[in-house]
């Protein structure tokens, strides 16, 4: 009896709620990217041009995105920060128009201004690499029905990859997640509303994000979804020799795969279309696995 409510108080959310959304975790949720920088690691300029920004969020969810993911500002590593007046002419005219996509619209920010802008905008989910440390931004959430991605990141993206250290990097990661959790549990907001993420790539070596790739499934500690954001970094072309990142398409998806299989639900990444073919084939062939062993017993 005892075991059954433990379960049931400490189980991770079956499903995603952000905004008038509530998506179910049954499988890999798909967040398309969305970059409209001068500047992004992978594809900065490509989708500066609002119109640019607009079409590719139309294709990306034709392409099967379960959530759009819009940056007004790079957070690669050596970038610097941008203003909020440039950040929200960015991101405002563009979140305005995929608003009517009928996906949750998610929006990369660490500003509580821009926050708020974007959630009385439409935008269903606020994802801060900060995992919001600025004044204020805990307020937003709960004064919101919005989603949130809390990410883990040493230093800021200017020097975040001079020298990364830990003495444990996965126990420091998710204690820092569960601390910054436990916040929003404490402000009122549900653990269904709420992703975890690693932040693989900020303020960490190689080594530091296989071992957080490896231990994916104690982030969450069994009580939140984990969000997870491989997609063409830079450690993927370091182990693969592709200086560009658009070549890492390979890697990434190899990359979304091995963090489904250790427990991730969502998913952030460039190629949607690649990705998504590549769940589905991994998830009928798990399929075919578990018929096998059935009729074998
Ligand atoms: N990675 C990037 C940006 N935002 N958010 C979360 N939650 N997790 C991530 O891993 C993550 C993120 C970096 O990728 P990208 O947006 O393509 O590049 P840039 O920051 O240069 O715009």
């Amino acid at each position: 009896m005892f075991s059954k409510l433990h379960k049931a108080v400490t189980a991770a959310p079956d499903v995603f709620v952000c905004g008038r959304f509530r998506l179910p975790l049954d499988r890999p949720l798909l967040m398309g990217v969305v970059n409209i920088t001068p500047d992004s690691f992978s594809d900065g300029g490509d989708f500066l041009d609002t119109g640019q920004a607009i079409a590719h969020a139309r294709r990306l969810v034709s392409e099967g995105a379960d959530i759009l993911d819009l940056g007004g500002e790079s957070s690669r590593p050596g970038s610097s920060p941008v203003s909020l007046d440039e950040e929200r002419w960015r991101v405002l005219p563009v979140l305005e128009k995929v608003v009517q996509l009928e996906v949750p619209v998610s929006v990369d920010t660490s500003k509580p201004t821009l926050m708020r802008e974007v959630i009385a905008n439409g935008a269903s989910i606020i994802n801060d690499i900060t995992a919001l440390r600025a004044a204020g931004a805990v307020d937003v959430i709960a004064e919101s029905g919005a989603g949130v991605c809390l990410m883990h990141m040493q230093g800021v993206p200017t020097n975040m990859q001079r020298s990364p250290f830990y003495d444990d990097v996965v126990t420091e990661v998710s204690r820092f997640l569960r601390e910054r959790a436990r916040c929003l549990l404490d402000s009122g907001v549900s653990a269904s509303r709420i992703l975890l993420d690693p932040g693989f790539g900020f303020g960490k070596t190689d080594q530091h994000n296989l071992e957080l790739l490896h231990s994916l499934s104690e982030i969450g500690a069994g009580r939140f979804a984990v969000l997870a954001g491989l997609s063409r970094k830079s450690q993927l072309g370091r182990i693969t020799g592709r200086k560009q990142a658009k070549l890492r398409l390979g890697s990434s998806i190899a990359a979304a795969l091995a963090a489904v299989e250790r427990g991730a639900s969502v998913l952030r990444v460039h190629d949607v279309a690649e990705t998504r073919d590549a769940l589905l084939l991994w998830h009928a062939f798990k399929m075919s696995a578990k018929k096998d062993k059935a009729v074998s017993t």
